[in-house]
């Protein structure tokens, strides 16, 4: 067993939308487990902090506006090879080509969207997981 701990972030939109619930139950159905959970309306400082390998690139800044647009639900998340497979659960990037199936395929939403309004983050890398947990949590 490889057992990996990722942070998750609902994102303003899925909050918004009242998806906490549904992203959530997804994670456990998967047989993750929640490990701590909270509600955060983050300010610029940690958004620069999470986002910073995407510093400097166009989406920067209407990413980090829309993060701090409304309060995000940031969950750390226990599994066996959890970081992958939350990410997989997900879906890629863009959900108008997200995978049905995945949280960004079944309830992106397509009218009007824009790509940073992915309903979700999940960590990338073991390096990642635990530097995003230390600034969340
Ligand atoms: P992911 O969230 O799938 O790990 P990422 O780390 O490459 O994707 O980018 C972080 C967020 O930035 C992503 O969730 C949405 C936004 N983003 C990425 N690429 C973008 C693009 N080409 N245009 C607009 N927003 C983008
Ligand atoms: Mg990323």
């Amino acid at each position: 067993l490889e057992v990996e701990e990722t942070l998750v972030l609902i994102k303003p939109d899925g909050v918004a939308r009242g998806l906490t619930g549904e992203i959530l139950r997804r994670i456990e159905a998967k047989g993750y487990q929640l490990v701590d959970l909270r509600f955060v309306h983050a300010d610029r400082d940690l958004l620069a902090q999470h986002y910073e390998e995407h510093q400097g690139k166009p989406f920067y800044e209407p990413l980090v506006e829309f993060m701090e647009s409304g309060p995000v639900v940031a969950a750390r998340v226990a599994g066996n090879r959890v970081i992958e497979g939350f990410r997989s659960l997900a879906g890629t990037t863009d959900p108008s080509s997200a995978a049905p199936g995945t949280i960004r395929g079944d309830l992106g939403r397509d009218w009007g969207l824009k790509v940073q309004q992915n309903l979700v983050h999940g960590s990338d890398s073991t390096e990642s997981a635990a530097r995003e947990l230390a600034l969340w949590f």
